[in-house]
């Protein structure tokens, strides 16, 4: 599927430019921090997908750090899975149990041809013990994530794509379950199984095999397939926001790295207007919140 993606982008190439390396320059050159997720601690569902046994019991190997061994330091405790998000909602559809259906059951180490699971948590690891401070806590940053994603061969064979440096900070965010701006083993875990099943969701609908999806496509992938309730009105907005216009007769299509961006957007925005209307409603939901100024400010620039 991957070179059927590459085909289609070499076709497209006159006037479309998904595969240069616009957005890295773009990202090199933008100062940009992720902060921690929301202030308000939003708990997706993690799923009923256990980390393979090697990882649960392994012990964390030991570091380096200015010649001394210390022990490898544990990220914070994961918050417990929030069950009301797994369940189909009146108001915000099923989108939850897309992801425990569909996206937490993805052996991302196998897409990308690594011969057993713990392939993977060596490449975060190695990532992670370039930067100390990334040590300390267990985790990586934006330019870290960019860094596995673009230049390790087996996942940039996988997407053929060159990730941005903003969209991997979005990315960190969406999955920042310890609220502390990095992104642990278990959230960069989570991530791939994501991208994988994403990226297969997007082929699945790339019929021509172009590189990219119809306008049409993607409202169904939006509403049939991720289940999410949303108004013809809006889906509209979503559409210009995130497609590209492009001869004959003014096609409407949409990239993969935009698929990737909207669907990462809509999962953490949908989850923090959820737990608002949870909180105001005494556990009920109502498809309303009443919010700040500064809790908007936070929820929207935080991705
Ligand atoms: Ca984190």
């Amino acid at each position: 599927m991957s070179s059927l993606l590459k085909h289609g982008k070499k076709a497209l190439k006159g006037y479309l430019d998904i595969d240069d390396d616009k957005h890295k320059k773009k990202g090199k050159n933008r100062q940009e921090h992720t902060m921690s997720y929301y202030g308000g601690g939003v708990n997706y569902p993690l799923g009923n997908q256990p980390f393979p046994q090697s990882q649960q019991q392994a012990p964390p190997p030991p570091y380096q750090h200015h010649g001394h061994v210390h022990p490898m330091p544990q990220p914070p405790p994961v918050p417990q899975p929030y069950q009301l998000y797994q369940q189909e909602s009146q108001h915000y559809g099923r989108y939850g149990q897309y992801y425990t259906n569909s996206v937490f059951n993805v052996n991302a180490w196998e897409a990308y041809q690594y011969r057993q699971p713990s392939d993977l948590e060596t490449v975060f690891r190695k990532e992670m013990e370039k930067n100390p401070e990334n040590a300390l806590r267990g985790a990586i940053q934006a330019e870290d994530l960019m860094n596995v994603l673009n230049n390790t061969p087996s996942i940039r064979n996988f997407y053929r794509l060159n990730w941005s440096r903003e969209m991997c900070s979005i990315m960190i965010a969406m999955l920042d379950r310890s609220q502390d701006g990095f992104m642990q083993w278990a959230e960069f875990l989570e991530l791939q199984q994501c991208l994988v099943a994403w990226y297969n969701v997007f082929c699945q609908h790339d019929f021509d095999r172009s590189g990219f999806i119809d306008a049409a496509e993607l409202i169904r992938v939006i509403k049939q397939l991720f289940g999410y309730q949303i108004e013809p009105q809006t889906l509209e907005t979503i559409l210009k926001r995130y497609s590209r216009v492009v001869p004959p007769g003014g096609r409407c299509i949409i990239a993969f790295d935009d698929f990737v961006a909207l669907s990462v957007r809509l999962r953490a925005y949908t989850d923090a207007f959820r737990k608002r209307d949870c909180m105001a409603h005494g556990g009920g939901e109502t498809g309303t919140c009443s919010m700040g100024y500064d809790d908007f400010l936070r929820c929207v620039l935080c991705l």
